[in-house]
């Protein structure tokens, strides 16, 4: 074949073109039965948790909060079929009367073959776990924004190639007003996740069903470590197990660990019990060895913030919950 510099630069603004191509379709071949798989994008899921966070902190009643709802609810609409802004009342463990909104984003609601995403968006009005200033809120740049922002990328992917099987993405109000351990306050139980509560005992649909749901919780540490988690393995082993085995098999072997660990009350444990068996559904989230709480190692303190955000934790996330979900 004879090349001539022309040709040559045909052939280079082809190239140049298909390679464009293919960036912005996004998708990756699953060899095994070739399905189309998204690639997740870190930066844009790093870019919806540098835009929450932006608000300032998102405590319930709080003006910040407010604006932060309609930035997640006007971004979740543009990708999903159908936006559901379910208001409710929380009373707080304090007696504050909240006014509180779960923002839920269905995809083919029709489909009765579904799964739930799930994820809190509220913050924590105090730092009791910092050294200082721990009566002022926290930013939650993991404990909060990550979810969000790892669902509202696999969001924006649905819209582009839409999943087989019906989504519905639940972003939780009020899960993180829970009473601090050393409150003066008589005990108050089940004093987090007052969104997920709310939810399970009023589903957006009458007799809602779904094969199994995902819970996101603290998703963006660096190097975290992903656990069994006690509830997680005994209400939904087989979602665990798939959702493990393909992070392993997509080489996230450092971050997904088969390792057991104890049970963690959080907004999954809500759906499990109240939903009775309906959805169950597994947690992911960081368990750090090396802290007393055992969570991560940031969590309710003034340094939950966007510098301690890894985009790397985020991908394994993301990705790992793309090929489980187009894998459906
Ligand atoms: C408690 O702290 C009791 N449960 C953990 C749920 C949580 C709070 N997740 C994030 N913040
Ligand atoms: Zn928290």
């Amino acid at each position: 074949m004879i090349f001539n510099y022309k040709c040559l630069k045909y052939y280079l603004f082809i190239s140049l073109i298909s390679c464009n191509l293919n960036r912005d379709q996004d998708t990756i071949k699953n060899n095994q039965n070739s399905i189309m798989i998204p690639v997740f994008n870190q930066d844009s899921a790093y870019k919806n948790i540098s835009d929450q966070v932006n608000f300032g902190p998102r405590v319930p009643g709080s003006e910040e909060h407010y604006k932060c709802k309609n930035y997640i609810s006007k971004k979740l609409s543009n990708y999903c079929d159908t936006l559901i802004l379910q208001d409710f009342e929380a009373v707080t463990f304090d007696n504050k009367i909240l006014n509180s909104t779960n923002i839920i984003g269905s995809f083919s609601p029709n489909k009765a073959k579904r799964i739930l995403l799930c994820a809190h968006w509220d913050t924590r009005p105090f730092a009791d776990q910092d050294s200082i200033n721990k009566n002022k809120p926290i930013i939650g740049a993991n404990d909060g924004a990550s979810g969000v922002g790892v669902l509202m990328e696999i969001a924006r992917q649905f819209s582009i190639l839409k999943p087989k099987i019906g989504v519905d993405i639940i972003f939780f109000d009020v899960e993180d007003y829970g009473q601090p351990d050393d409150s003066d306050l008589p005990r108050v139980d089940n004093s987090y996740c007052l969104g997920s509560q709310y939810w399970s005992n009023n589903p957006h649909k009458r007799n809602y069903f779904a094969k199994y749901g995902i819970l996101l919780d603290m998703v963006g540490g660096e190097k975290a470590v992903f656990t069994q988690e006690l509830a997680s393995v005994e209400f939904a082993p087989k979602v665990l197990s798939k959702v493990w085995l393909t992070g392993i098999q997509l080489g996230f072997n450092d971050y997904f660990s088969f390792e057991k660990t104890g049970l963690i009350v959080d907004d999954h444990l809500y759906i499990n019990n109240l939903s009775k068996g309906r959805v169950p559904t597994i947690n992911i989230i960081e368990h750090d060895k090396k802290t007393k709480s055992k969570f991560y190692k940031h969590w309710h303190t003034h340094n939950d913030n966007i510098e301690n955000i890894d985009r790397q934790t985020l991908k394994v996330v993301g990705q790992t919950l793309l090929h489980v979900i187009y894998n459906e």
